[in-house]
C-alpha cells in the first residue's frame, strides 16, 4: 500500500498547515506557476493565532516587526493598533492576508494530515488525511508549526474532574467567563504569564501552580506611538534588512556589544534599568556576555530578582517567584503586563510545587503532595510538544519506508532544519536545527519559505527531479548545531528547547543558536554553490 500510487489528485506541492508559514508558501508557489494545496487541521487560517485564544494572548515582539515583509502594499495598508498586537488583531491580520491574496481556494480546512509517504519509484509524496483525502505531490512541505501540538496533562485523574478544564493552546472560540469561579492555572510559562493577570480580575480566587518560576519582563504595551510608526514607515526597508541580518530577527532589541562583567556596576545598573523601562526583549540584549558567561548572566538574573522583590509585596511570595537554579534567558524570556503585580491581589495564591508536586487531579480539583484544592475550573498552561511534536504526529516515511519518528527517536536530525536525509523533496519550515523559536518567527518563516521556493524554482528550471540532504551534510550540521549551543548557557536549563517539558522526550537542544543573520548567510551560500550538501536528481542517497 505504502509504495503504490493510485491517488486521484495530484499537485506540484502539498503543504501541511495554514499558519503564517503555509500561507506565505502558497502565495510564493503560485508565483512560480505551481499547483499547491494546503491541508489544515483547524477550521480557519492563522495557526498559533487561531488556536491560542486565551485571555491576554498577544505577540511579544513589536507588531510591525512581527508581520510579513514580502508585500509593501500589505505593509502600507495594515496599521497595527497596539505596540504588541492582541491575538484577535493578529487573527484579523492573517485572515486579511488570506483574503487579499485569495489563498482560501487552495486550502482544505478541518483536515488533518495523518500520513505522508515517499514513493521510491515515482519520486512522489503520497499524502493522506483523516477525511480520506489521498493525494500525490512532487514536493511536500511541513508548515506544521513549532508550537502547534499541546502538551497534554498526564496527571492521574485528569478525566475525573467535574469542573471545566481548558488548555491555553486550545482555547474555546467563544471565550470563557471566570466570574465568581475558583480557578487553578497550572504552569508559569509565557501563556500562563499572559493569562494569569486577566483571569485574576474575573475569578473569585485564582491559585497559580508553579513548578519552575520564569524570568519575565514588562511589555509596557500601549497604543502605537505615532512617532515610532512614522519612523518605521520612513525606514521600513532598512529596518527589515537589519532584522534579517541580526541575531534574533528583532530590531527593537538593539543587541549590545558591551560586556556586563566589564561594565562598572553603576553603569550596568543604568543599562538594565533603561532596558527594563523600554520593555519587551530589550533587557535580553543588554550585554553580549549574558548568554555565554554564568557570572555575567547572574548579574542579569539578580537585576530581575530585585525587580520582583520590589513589585511583590509579600517577601515569601516574591522569593518563590524569583527564578533560581538556571541561567537568565535560557528558558524563553516571558513578556508580561502586570504579572508580578497580580500576586499582590487578595484573590491570588501562588502554590510552590517544589515543596510538593501535583500528584493527581481529583473530581473536585488538584491534589499535591501536601494539600487538596477545590476548583470550578482548571487551566492547563503547560505548553507544547515543541518543534518535533507536529512532525512526529504524522506518519512520515521516506526512502525504503524509513519512518521519520524512528529516525528521530534519539532527537531530531536535519540539514539546516530544512531537509532530512532519506526524505527527498520533503521540506520543513522552521524545523529543528534552524533558528526558529529563538528568533522573531516571521523573519525565520519568510527566510525559509523564500529559500524553499527558490530551491524548487531552481530544480524545476533544470528539470531536476529529486533533492535530498546527504547524510554527511546532515551529520555535520547536527554537530554544528550542538557545538554552537554548547558555547552558550542555553543547555543548562530544563527547557522545552531541549524537550525537557515532555516526559520521555529525548534531551536534545533543538533550535540553532547561531543567529538568523549568520544562518541566512549559510543557507544562501549553500544555495549559491548549487545546493552543497544536497544530492540532486539522483535516486541514490549520497553521503
Ligand atoms: P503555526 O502557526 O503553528 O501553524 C501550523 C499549522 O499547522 C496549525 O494551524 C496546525 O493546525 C497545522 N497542522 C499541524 N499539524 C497538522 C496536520 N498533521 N494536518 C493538518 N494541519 C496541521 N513567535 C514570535 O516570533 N513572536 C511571538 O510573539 C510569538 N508568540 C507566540 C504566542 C503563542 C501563544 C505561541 C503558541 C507561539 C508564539 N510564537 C511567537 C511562535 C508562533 O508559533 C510563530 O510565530 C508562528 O505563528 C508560527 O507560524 P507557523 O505557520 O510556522 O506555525
Ligand atoms: O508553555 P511553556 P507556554 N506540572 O512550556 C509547566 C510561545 N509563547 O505555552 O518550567 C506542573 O513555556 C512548566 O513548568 P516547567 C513561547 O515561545 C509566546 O507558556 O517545565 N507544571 C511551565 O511553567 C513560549 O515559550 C507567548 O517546570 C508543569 C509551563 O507549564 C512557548 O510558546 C505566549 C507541568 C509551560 O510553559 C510555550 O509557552 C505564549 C507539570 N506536569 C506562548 N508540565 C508570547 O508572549 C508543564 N508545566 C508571545
Amino acid at each position: 500500500m505504502a509504495n503504490s500510487v493510485a491517488a486521484q489528485e495530484s499537485y506540484d506541492v502539498v503543504i501541511v498547515g495554514a499558519g503564517f508559514s503555509g500561507l506565505y508558501l502558497l502565495h510564493k508557489l503560485r508565483g512560480l506557476g505551481l499547483t499547491a494545496k494546503i491541508f489544515e487541521a483547524g477550521e480557519g487560517v492563522g495557526g498559533t493565532w487561531y488556536w491560542n485564544r486565551y485571555p491576554g494572548a498577544r505577540v511579544d515582539i513589536e507588531s510591525q516587526e512581527y508581520s510579513y515583509s514580502f508585500s509593501p502594499e500589505l505593509e502600507d495598508e495594515w496599521v497595527w493598533s497596539e505596540r504588541y498586537a492582541t491575538q484577535p488583531e493578529l487573527l484579523r491580520y492573517v485572515n486579511h492576508v488570506a483574503d487579499r491574496f485569495d489563498l482560501r481556494r487552495d486550502i482544505k480546512f478541518d483536515t488533518r494530515v495523518i500520513s505522508a509517504h515517499f514513493d521510491d519509484g515515482s519520486h512522489r509524496w503520497r499524502v493522506q488525511t483523516h477525511r480520506g483525502d489521498d493525494v500525490v505531490a512532487k514536493y511536500c512541505v511541513m508548515a506544521t508549526g513549532c508550537l502547534s501540538v499541546t502538551n497534554e496533562p498526564r496527571f492521574p485523574g485528569v478525566e475525573t474532574f467535574k469542573g471545566n478544564s481548558y488548555h491555553t493552546g486550545r482555547w474555546p472560540h467563544d471565550g470563557v467567563d471566570f466570574t465568581g469561579k475558583r480557578v487553578a492555572v497550572i504552569g508559569t510559562g509565557s501563556s500562563a504569564i499572559q493569562s494569569i493577570p486577566q483571569i485574576a480580575t474575573q475569578a473569585a480566587h485564582l491559585h497559580v501552580f508553579q513548578r519552575t518560576p520564569n524570568f519575565s519582563v514588562p511589555a509596557h504595551n500601549g497604543p502605537q506611538n505615532p512617532e515610532k510608526l512614522a519612523d518605521w514607515k520612513a525606514n521600513r526597508d532598512a529596518y527589515r534588512q537589519m532584522a534579517r541580518e541580526s541575531g534574533a530577527g528583532i530590531v527593537a532589541v538593539e543587541a549590545s556589544e558591551a560586556s556586563a562583567l566589564q561594565t562598572p556596576a553603576e553603569e550596568r545598573q543604568a543599562v538594565f534599568e533603561k532596558r527594563w523601562a523600554r520593555g519587551g526583549f530589550a533587557l535580553g540584549g543588554a550585554f553580549i556576555d549574558v548568554m555565554v558567561n554564568l557570572d555575567a548572566n547572574a548579574l542579569a538574573a539578580e537585576f530581575v530578582h530585585n525587580k520582583i522583590r520590589s513589585i511583590v509585596k509579600d517577601p515569601e511570595t516574591a522569593e518563590i517567584l524569583c527564578p533560581k537554579g538556571y541561567p537568565f534567558g535560557t528558558k524563553r524570556l516571558c513578556v508580561d503586563t502586570g504579572y508580578y503585580e497580580t500576586f499582590n491581589r487578595d484573590n491570588v495564591t501562588l502554590v510552590d510545587l517544589t515543596k510538593g508536586a501535583i500528584t493527581a487531579i481529583t473530581s473536585t480539583g488538584v491534589r499535591t503532595e501536601t494539600a487538596d484544592y477545590d476548583f470550578d475550573a482548571i487551566v492547563y498552561a503547560i505548553g507544547f510538544d515543541a518543534m518535533t511534536g507536529a512532525l512526529n504526529n504524522i506518519d512520515i516515511k521516506g526512502r525504503a519506508g524509513e519512518r521519520l519518528r524512528e529516525k528521530w527517536a534519539d532527537g531530531p536530525k536535519t540539514y539546516l532544519g530544512l531537509m532530512v536525509a532519506g526524505f527527498p523533496n520533503l521540506f520543513l519550515v522552521t524545523g529543528p536545527g534552524s533558528p526558529s523559536v529563538l528568533s522573531n518567527m516571521m523573519v525565520s518563516i519568510e527566510q525559509h519559505v523564500d529559500w524553499i521556493t527558490d530551491c524548487i524554482g531552481y530544480l524545476n528550471q533544470r528539470q531536476i527531479g529529486v533533492i535530498e540532504a546527504t547524510r554527511a551534510a546532515e551529520n555535520g550540521w547536527v554537530a554544528h548545531v550542538n557545538e554552537v549551543a554548547d558555547m552558550t548557557l542555553y543547555p543548562q536549563a530544563n527547557s522545552w528547547y531541549l524537550g525537557a517539558n515532555v516526559p520521555g522526550k529525548p534531551r536534545v537542544f533543538m533550535p540553532y543558536v547561531g543567529g538568523v543573520g549568520p544562518y541566512r548567510q549559510i543557507c544562501a551560500d549553500i544555495a549559491a554553490k548549487g545546493y552543497e550538501g544536497f544530492a540532486l536528481g539522483t535516486d541514490t542517497p549520497a553521503g
